[in-house]
Protein backbone atom coordinates (compact mmCIF):
# COMPACT_ATOMS: atom_id res chain seq x y z
CA UNK A 1 0.00 0.00 0.00
CA UNK A 2 1.47 2.98 -1.05
CA UNK A 3 1.68 6.48 0.80
CA UNK A 4 0.12 9.73 -0.25
CA UNK A 5 3.46 11.52 -0.75
CA UNK A 6 5.65 7.99 -1.79
CA UNK A 7 3.03 7.68 -5.06
CA UNK A 8 2.93 11.29 -5.72
CA UNK A 9 6.83 11.29 -5.73
CA UNK A 10 6.91 8.24 -8.01
CA UNK A 11 4.58 10.11 -10.14
CA UNK A 12 6.86 12.89 -10.67
CA UNK A 13 5.17 15.51 -8.53
CA UNK A 14 7.10 18.56 -8.28
CA UNK A 15 8.52 18.62 -4.14
CA UNK A 16 6.72 21.86 -3.80
CA UNK A 17 3.00 20.77 -4.79
CA UNK A 18 3.58 17.56 -3.03
CA UNK A 19 4.36 19.79 0.41
CA UNK A 20 1.67 21.98 -0.24
CA UNK A 21 -0.99 18.62 -0.68
CA UNK A 22 0.68 17.45 2.13
CA UNK A 23 -0.43 20.22 4.55
CA UNK A 24 -3.86 19.91 2.27
CA UNK A 25 -4.41 16.21 3.36
CA UNK A 26 -3.44 17.50 7.33
CA UNK A 27 -6.42 20.16 7.09
CA UNK A 28 -8.56 17.57 5.98
CA UNK A 29 -7.96 14.72 8.97
CA UNK A 30 -7.88 17.51 11.70
CA UNK A 31 -11.75 18.93 10.07
CA UNK A 32 -12.54 15.14 10.05
CA UNK A 33 -11.96 14.73 13.58
CA UNK A 34 -13.62 17.90 14.59
CA UNK A 35 -16.72 16.95 12.43
CA UNK A 36 -16.53 13.86 14.29
CA UNK A 37 -16.32 15.36 17.64
CA UNK A 38 -17.36 18.80 16.92
CA UNK A 39 -20.57 21.22 17.35
CA UNK A 40 -23.03 20.64 14.20
CA UNK A 41 -25.24 23.80 15.14
CA UNK A 42 -25.28 27.05 13.47
CA UNK A 43 -22.81 29.37 13.91
CA UNK A 44 -25.02 32.35 14.41
CA UNK A 45 -23.46 34.03 11.37
CA UNK A 46 -23.44 34.64 7.50
CA UNK A 47 -20.93 33.90 4.61
CA UNK A 48 -20.29 36.34 1.65
CA UNK A 49 -23.43 34.79 -0.25
CA UNK A 50 -25.97 35.45 2.93
CA UNK A 51 -25.84 32.04 3.54
CA UNK A 52 -25.85 30.75 7.65
CA UNK A 53 -23.16 29.37 8.74
CA UNK A 54 -22.85 26.53 10.73
CA UNK A 55 -20.06 26.37 13.46
CA UNK A 56 -18.08 23.50 11.54
CA UNK A 57 -18.12 25.86 8.24
CA UNK A 58 -15.79 28.40 10.75
CA UNK A 59 -13.78 26.24 12.65
CA UNK A 60 -12.85 24.30 9.01
CA UNK A 61 -11.72 27.80 7.15
CA UNK A 62 -9.43 28.43 10.25
CA UNK A 63 -7.93 24.62 10.17
CA UNK A 64 -7.25 25.24 6.31
CA UNK A 65 -6.03 28.86 6.31
CA UNK A 66 -3.77 27.62 9.18
CA UNK A 67 -2.22 24.35 7.34
CA UNK A 68 -2.13 26.75 4.27
CA UNK A 69 0.51 29.45 6.08
CA UNK A 70 2.41 26.82 7.75
CA UNK A 71 3.22 25.66 4.25
CA UNK A 72 4.82 28.71 3.37
CA UNK A 73 3.89 27.70 -0.29
CA UNK A 74 0.74 29.96 -0.36
CA UNK A 75 0.60 33.31 -0.83
CA UNK A 76 -2.19 34.30 -1.70
CA UNK A 77 -5.94 32.17 -0.41
CA UNK A 78 -9.35 32.52 -1.10
CA UNK A 79 -11.97 30.72 1.26
CA UNK A 80 -15.91 30.48 0.03
CA UNK A 81 -16.57 31.47 3.75
CA UNK A 82 -14.62 35.09 3.88
CA UNK A 83 -15.15 37.86 1.14
CA UNK A 84 -11.67 39.02 0.91
CA UNK A 85 -8.21 37.08 0.19
CA UNK A 86 -5.77 36.54 3.03
CA UNK A 87 -1.68 36.77 2.16
CA UNK A 88 0.24 35.16 3.57
CA UNK A 89 4.62 35.23 3.37
CA UNK A 90 5.57 32.33 1.53
CA UNK A 91 9.43 32.27 0.98
CA UNK A 92 9.57 28.84 -0.73
CA UNK A 93 6.61 29.29 -3.00
CA UNK A 94 4.07 31.50 -5.13
CA UNK A 95 0.59 29.62 -5.36
CA UNK A 96 -2.84 30.45 -5.08
CA UNK A 97 -5.43 28.68 -3.34
CA UNK A 98 -9.10 28.62 -3.61
CA UNK A 99 -11.43 26.22 -1.39
CA UNK A 100 -14.60 25.39 0.20
CA UNK A 101 -13.74 24.73 3.49
CA UNK A 102 -16.98 22.37 3.71
CA UNK A 103 -19.60 22.34 0.84
CA UNK A 104 -22.66 20.64 2.45
CA UNK A 105 -22.85 22.92 5.34
CA UNK A 106 -27.02 21.54 5.24
CA UNK A 107 -26.17 18.24 5.55
CA UNK A 108 -23.64 18.37 8.85
CA UNK A 109 -26.64 18.23 11.25
CA UNK A 110 -28.50 14.96 9.37
CA UNK A 111 -25.12 13.15 8.91
CA UNK A 112 -24.79 12.78 5.48
CA UNK A 113 -21.70 13.17 3.76
CA UNK A 114 -19.90 16.52 3.26
CA UNK A 115 -16.48 17.53 1.77
CA UNK A 116 -13.89 20.13 1.45
CA UNK A 117 -12.90 21.68 -1.91
CA UNK A 118 -9.28 22.82 -3.50
CA UNK A 119 -7.95 24.44 -6.11
CA UNK A 120 -4.15 25.36 -6.50
CA UNK A 121 -3.21 28.05 -9.13
CA UNK A 122 0.88 29.02 -9.97
CA UNK A 123 1.80 32.60 -9.68
CA UNK A 124 -0.65 34.07 -7.18
CA UNK A 125 -0.81 37.47 -8.70
CA UNK A 126 -3.17 38.76 -10.79
CA UNK A 127 -5.62 35.98 -10.61
CA UNK A 128 -8.58 38.30 -11.75
CA UNK A 129 -8.91 38.71 -15.41
CA UNK A 130 -7.18 35.76 -15.75
CA UNK A 131 -9.08 32.56 -17.22
CA UNK A 132 -9.64 29.28 -15.04
CA UNK A 133 -7.44 27.20 -16.65
CA UNK A 134 -4.28 29.09 -16.63
CA UNK A 135 -1.63 28.43 -13.95
CA UNK A 136 -3.80 25.66 -12.87
CA UNK A 137 -1.24 22.80 -11.57
CA UNK A 138 -3.74 20.72 -9.37
CA UNK A 139 -6.78 19.89 -7.57
CA UNK A 140 -8.38 17.49 -4.57
CA UNK A 141 -11.44 17.06 -2.41
CA UNK A 142 -12.05 15.65 0.61
CA UNK A 143 -14.80 13.11 1.13
CA UNK A 144 -15.99 13.03 4.97
CA UNK A 145 -17.91 9.90 4.76
CA UNK A 146 -18.09 6.37 6.05
CA UNK A 147 -14.80 6.48 4.76
CA UNK A 148 -12.34 9.64 4.55
CA UNK A 149 -10.78 9.96 1.04
CA UNK A 150 -9.14 12.46 -0.59
CA UNK A 151 -9.25 12.63 -4.36
CA UNK A 152 -6.55 13.95 -6.25
CA UNK A 153 -5.76 15.54 -9.75
CA UNK A 154 -2.30 16.92 -10.75
CA UNK A 155 -2.06 18.39 -14.41
CA UNK A 156 -1.16 15.78 -16.81
CA UNK A 157 -0.68 13.00 -13.80
CA UNK A 158 -4.08 11.63 -13.72
CA UNK A 159 -6.56 11.59 -10.40
CA UNK A 160 -6.08 9.15 -7.76
CA UNK A 161 -7.79 8.19 -4.88
CA UNK A 162 -6.77 7.92 -1.53
CA UNK A 163 -8.28 6.92 1.88
CA UNK A 164 -7.10 7.77 5.60
CA UNK A 165 -6.20 4.30 7.38
CA UNK A 166 -6.39 3.64 10.73
CA UNK A 167 -2.61 5.66 11.69
CA UNK A 168 -3.63 8.75 10.20
CA UNK A 169 -1.90 8.40 6.55
CA UNK A 170 -3.85 8.45 3.20
CA UNK A 171 -3.32 5.75 1.12
CA UNK A 172 -3.81 4.70 -2.18
CA UNK A 173 -6.45 2.95 -2.91
CA UNK A 174 -7.11 3.45 -6.65
CA UNK A 175 -4.69 5.26 -9.07
CA UNK A 176 -5.99 6.73 -12.42
CA UNK A 177 -9.53 6.92 -12.28
CA UNK A 178 -11.41 7.06 -15.67
CA UNK A 179 -14.70 8.64 -16.79
CA UNK A 180 -16.19 6.85 -19.97
CA UNK A 181 -18.15 9.12 -22.59
CA UNK A 182 -21.61 7.52 -21.76
CA UNK A 183 -23.58 8.04 -18.98
CA UNK A 184 -25.60 5.66 -16.47
CA UNK A 185 -26.07 7.97 -13.54
CA UNK A 186 -27.82 11.43 -13.60
CA UNK A 187 -27.62 13.84 -10.49
CA UNK A 188 -29.87 16.72 -11.46
CA UNK A 189 -29.35 19.39 -9.07
CA UNK A 190 -31.54 22.41 -8.80
CA UNK A 191 -34.55 20.24 -10.03
CA UNK A 192 -37.37 23.54 -8.81
CA UNK A 193 -35.70 25.11 -11.97
CA UNK A 194 -37.85 23.01 -14.05
CA UNK A 195 -41.20 24.79 -13.15
CA UNK A 196 -39.33 27.77 -15.08
CA UNK A 197 -36.85 26.08 -17.59
CA UNK A 198 -38.56 23.74 -19.96
CA UNK A 199 -35.08 22.93 -21.96
CA UNK A 200 -34.19 21.61 -18.14
CA UNK A 201 -37.06 19.47 -17.66
CA UNK A 202 -36.81 18.18 -21.17
CA UNK A 203 -33.22 17.07 -20.36
CA UNK A 204 -34.54 15.17 -17.38
CA UNK A 205 -37.22 13.77 -18.93
CA UNK A 206 -35.06 12.28 -21.22
CA UNK A 207 -32.69 10.77 -18.65
CA UNK A 208 -35.41 9.19 -17.14
CA UNK A 209 -37.31 7.76 -20.17
CA UNK A 210 -33.56 6.90 -21.34
CA UNK A 211 -33.21 4.63 -18.26
CA UNK A 212 -30.44 6.21 -16.20
CA UNK A 213 -29.95 5.87 -12.89
CA UNK A 214 -30.76 9.15 -10.48
CA UNK A 215 -27.83 9.29 -7.58
CA UNK A 216 -28.51 12.91 -5.42
CA UNK A 217 -27.98 13.70 -2.44
CA UNK A 218 -27.18 17.64 -2.50
CA UNK A 219 -24.16 17.62 -1.46
CA UNK A 220 -21.48 18.54 -4.45
CA UNK A 221 -18.69 16.65 -3.16
CA UNK A 222 -20.71 13.27 -2.33
CA UNK A 223 -22.35 13.38 -5.39
CA UNK A 224 -19.26 14.14 -8.26
CA UNK A 225 -17.33 11.55 -6.15
CA UNK A 226 -19.99 9.05 -6.99
CA UNK A 227 -20.15 10.30 -11.02
CA UNK A 228 -16.29 10.13 -10.72
CA UNK A 229 -15.70 6.46 -9.27
CA UNK A 230 -18.24 4.70 -10.64
CA UNK A 231 -16.31 5.89 -13.83
CA UNK A 232 -19.29 7.44 -15.74
CA UNK A 233 -22.73 9.88 -14.88
CA UNK A 234 -23.69 13.53 -15.40
CA UNK A 235 -24.12 16.23 -12.73
CA UNK A 236 -26.29 19.38 -13.58
CA UNK A 237 -27.15 22.68 -11.78
CA UNK A 238 -28.40 25.07 -14.00
CA UNK A 239 -29.39 29.00 -13.62
CA UNK A 240 -32.96 30.02 -12.44
CA UNK A 241 -34.20 32.68 -10.82
CA UNK A 242 -33.28 32.69 -7.73
CA UNK A 243 -29.66 32.46 -9.27
CA UNK A 244 -29.76 33.81 -12.60
CA UNK A 245 -26.00 33.03 -12.88
CA UNK A 246 -26.06 29.59 -11.03
CA UNK A 247 -25.37 28.87 -7.61
CA UNK A 248 -22.28 27.07 -7.96
CA UNK A 249 -18.92 29.23 -7.11
CA UNK A 250 -16.92 29.39 -10.15
CA UNK A 251 -13.37 28.98 -8.06
CA UNK A 252 -14.56 27.22 -4.79
CA UNK A 253 -16.43 24.38 -6.78
CA UNK A 254 -17.12 24.07 -10.11
CA UNK A 255 -13.41 24.79 -11.18
CA UNK A 256 -11.65 22.08 -9.12
CA UNK A 257 -14.05 19.59 -9.67
CA UNK A 258 -14.21 20.47 -13.88
CA UNK A 259 -9.83 20.50 -13.81
CA UNK A 260 -10.12 17.15 -12.23
CA UNK A 261 -12.99 15.83 -14.06
CA UNK A 262 -11.02 16.50 -17.55
CA UNK A 263 -7.59 15.00 -16.12
CA UNK A 264 -10.32 11.99 -16.08
CA UNK A 265 -11.19 12.19 -19.30
CA UNK A 266 -14.45 14.02 -18.93
CA UNK A 267 -16.04 17.42 -19.48
CA UNK A 268 -17.28 20.49 -17.69
CA UNK A 269 -19.38 23.18 -19.24
CA UNK A 270 -21.91 26.17 -18.23
CA UNK A 271 -26.01 24.95 -19.68
CA UNK A 272 -24.84 27.86 -22.59
CA UNK A 273 -21.86 25.36 -23.20
CA UNK A 274 -19.04 27.41 -22.87
CA UNK A 275 -15.83 25.27 -20.77
CA UNK A 276 -15.52 25.96 -16.93
CA UNK A 277 -11.89 26.43 -17.90
CA UNK A 278 -12.30 28.31 -20.30
CA UNK A 279 -14.12 31.28 -17.92
CA UNK A 280 -12.61 34.66 -17.38
CA UNK A 281 -12.51 34.68 -13.43
CA UNK A 282 -14.08 38.28 -12.66
CA UNK A 283 -14.47 38.06 -9.23
CA UNK A 284 -13.49 35.83 -6.23
CA UNK A 285 -17.21 34.54 -5.39
CA UNK A 286 -18.39 34.69 -9.20
CA UNK A 287 -20.76 31.75 -9.82
CA UNK A 288 -21.84 29.44 -12.60
CA UNK A 289 -24.53 27.12 -14.26
CA UNK A 290 -22.92 23.79 -14.23
CA UNK A 291 -23.14 20.33 -16.13
CA UNK A 292 -20.33 17.72 -15.71
CA UNK A 293 -19.36 14.31 -15.83
CA UNK A 294 -18.97 12.36 -19.03
CA UNK A 295 -18.10 13.61 -22.46
CA UNK A 296 -21.38 12.70 -24.18
CA UNK A 297 -23.66 13.16 -21.23
CA UNK A 298 -22.61 16.64 -21.11
CA UNK A 299 -22.21 17.60 -24.57
CA UNK A 300 -26.20 15.62 -24.91
CA UNK A 301 -27.33 17.89 -21.90
CA UNK A 302 -25.74 21.45 -23.33
CA UNK A 303 -27.88 20.17 -26.54
CA UNK A 304 -31.23 20.37 -24.59
CA UNK A 305 -30.15 23.30 -23.24
CA UNK A 306 -29.70 25.26 -26.09
P1 LIG B 1 -24.72 23.98 1.26
O1 LIG B 1 -23.23 24.06 1.48
O2 LIG B 1 -25.46 25.22 1.62
O3 LIG B 1 -25.33 22.73 1.82
O4 LIG B 1 -24.92 23.89 -0.34
C1 LIG B 1 -24.38 22.76 -0.96
C2 LIG B 1 -24.18 23.15 -2.42
O5 LIG B 1 -23.33 24.26 -2.51
C3 LIG B 1 -23.64 21.98 -3.22
O6 LIG B 1 -22.87 21.12 -2.45
C4 LIG B 1 -24.89 21.29 -3.76
O7 LIG B 1 -24.67 20.67 -5.00
C5 LIG B 1 -25.87 22.46 -3.90
O8 LIG B 1 -25.44 23.47 -2.99
C6 LIG B 1 -27.28 22.04 -3.55
O9 LIG B 1 -28.07 23.18 -3.76
P2 LIG B 1 -29.63 23.11 -3.39
O10 LIG B 1 -29.68 23.17 -1.89
O11 LIG B 1 -30.23 24.30 -4.07
O12 LIG B 1 -30.16 21.80 -3.93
Amino acid sequence: MQSFNHFLREKGVPSDIRSLLYHIARSVKYINFSIRAGNTGKQGAENSFGEAQVAMDVLADNIIADELKKSELAKVIVSEEKEAPEYFPAPRGDFFVAYDPLDGSSLVDVNCSIGSIFGIWEKSADILDRKVDKHFVASCYAVYGPRITLVIAIKDKGVHEFELNDVGEFILVKEGLKLKDKAQYFAPGNLRSCQENEAFKNWVDDCILSGKTLRYSGGMVPDLNHILLKGNGVFAYPSHSKYPNGKLRLLFECAPFAFAFREAGGEAKTEKGASILDITINDYHQTSSIFIGSEEAVDNAVKFMN
